[in-house]
């Protein structure tokens, strides 16, 4: 099977082999990197001080500014004549954020991806719909080479055009689907309007990833298709989708150690936190070429988990992301993640799974929570009761009072890629 072996590395394998690879890179960063030998030079570092795993403590940390601040061909350590491709991701704030890759990184890449693929269940024979974006975005390209490393039939849609999806999906026998979550429950509905059963496709495995999605929803999406929903991981800087995946347990995302060595930190103070806390996860990359990465704050929330996984895997897991340090909404005062909200909301059976977060500024800062009505109990339910339930659940749990607007099935905007949950109008008054 694809890279059995690399899979299955026990605990002391991988170390070993992130210590070999650490030390390498840590010098590779020094060396040809000016903004690592500034920051280096500053705290009196040396890249042989860096002698044992823990010691990755001492190096300092690389954020998402420190790429916007290279803009555009962000931190090279190679010329760029050896740069193969960039890909970039949007931002929000303005900047792009730029991401290079040589030729050896789009092949580690692509191993990654192919073993992402073997370890949620997938191999040679499948026949592999992409529906992730292809271009600057790299859902797209990602799962493509991923796919082709694997040596599977890719199908590569890309996004929109649902008719053709799922006709493609019924044409060719689809395996394999690639998308967000947020468009496998859009599928799921556009399958209803075009009367196609589910039971008519050959889907068995679904790879979702690019952005949180909770439990119910992959209970909604696996019983709905008849699939298994497996979970995947990565961020742009860290070559893409590739990072982390489910392996069949669906017990947490195995993070490929070998090449990502991973900490969890206090997002306050930078700190190291013991095994199994929840922090901010932080990643080296071992082998990047054109762009190494030393401990990047991905600004992901989450818990590791070291122990070996039933499965046999002893690559560490992430026990599901459960929302970002800047996603954290402040209102009134109280934290809230978007993720607390949709879990409140995913278990109220008369509700669907679409809903949008809406922040007002009314003297105090106001939440606002549209949510739509599950199609089997509009025009069933008293939506007076039921908004006031739904209230109810929210401020219990949030200690926050909330506005609740039900709407009908269907009304808020679906997505191809990410779905925008959190509308902000306090930043525009
Ligand atoms: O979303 C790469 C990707 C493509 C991953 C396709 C999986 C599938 P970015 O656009 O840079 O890259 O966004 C990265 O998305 O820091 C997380 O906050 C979030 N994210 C990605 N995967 C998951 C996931 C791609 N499985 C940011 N669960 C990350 C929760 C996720 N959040």
């Amino acid at each position: 099977m694809f890279q059995e072996k690399e899979q299955f590395l026990s605990r002391n394998e991988i170390e070993q082999v992130q210590l070999e690879k650490l030390k390498k890179q840590v010098k590779h960063a020094y060396d040809n990197v000016p903004m690592y030998k500034r920051k280096f030079d500053d705290l009196g570092l040396r890249p042989e001080d860096i002698k044992t795993l823990k010691d990755v403590a001492k190096v300092p940390f690389t954020v998402k500014n420190d790429l916007r601040d290279h803009y555009p061909y962000g931190i090279l350590a190679v010329p760029l004549d050896e740069v193969n491709r960039i890909h970039a991701s949007s931002g929000t704030t303005g900047v792009p954020t730029v991401v290079s890759y040589t030729e050896q990184d789009l092949n580690t890449w692509s191993d990654l991806m192919a073993r992402c693929y073997s370890c949620a269940g997938a191999d040679d024979r499948d026949i592999i719909q992409n529906a992730y974006g292809y271009g600057l975005f790299t859902g797209g390209l990602g799962f493509h080479m991923g796919a082709e490393r694997l040596r599977a039939m890719v199908v590569p849609t890309a996004t929109g055009n649902t008719k053709r999806q799922i006709r493609m999906m019924k044409d060719m026998k689809t395996t394999v689907l690639c998308c967000t979550p947020s468009y496998a429950l859009y599928l799921i509905e556009a399958l209803e309007e075009e009367g196609v059963d589910p039971e008519e496709l050959s889907i068995k495995i679904g790879m979702f990833g690019a952005e949180p999605w909770s439990d119910e929803t992959r209970k909604h999406i696996e019983k709905s298709l008849h699939i298994k929903a497996q979970d995947l991981y990565g961020m742009s800087e860290l070559y893409g989708p590739g990072v982390a995946v489910e392996c069949p347990e669906q017990d947490g995302l195995h993070i490929w150690t070998d090449e990502f060595l991973v900490e969890t930190i206090d997002p306050d103070t930078g700190d190291v936190l013991p095994e199994g806390e929840k922090g901010e996860i932080v990643f080296t990359m071992l082998t990047r070429q054109a762009m190494p990465l030393l401990r990047y704050r991905t600004r992901d929330l989450a818990v590791i988990n070291w122990e070996k996984c039933k499965c046999g895997r002893s690559h560490p897991r992430i026990m599901r992301i459960k929302g970002r340090t800047d996603d954290m909404l402040i209102v009134g005062g109280v934290n809230v993640f978007p993720s607390q909200i949709e879990d409140i909301l995913v278990g109220i059976e008369e509700l669907g799974e679409q809903f949008q977060i809406i922040l007002e500024t009314a003297k105090l800062d106001h939440l606002y929570v549209q949510v739509e009505v599950s199609p089997q109990f509009w025009g069933k339910v008293d939506l007076s009761e039921l908004s006031a339930k739904v209230g109810k659940s929210l401020q219990e749990s949030l200690t926050l009072r909330a506005r609740v607007e039900l709407l009908e099935p269907g009304t808020i905007p679906r997505t191809q890629g990410k779905a925008k949950k959190v509308i902000d109008k306090r930043k525009v008054i």
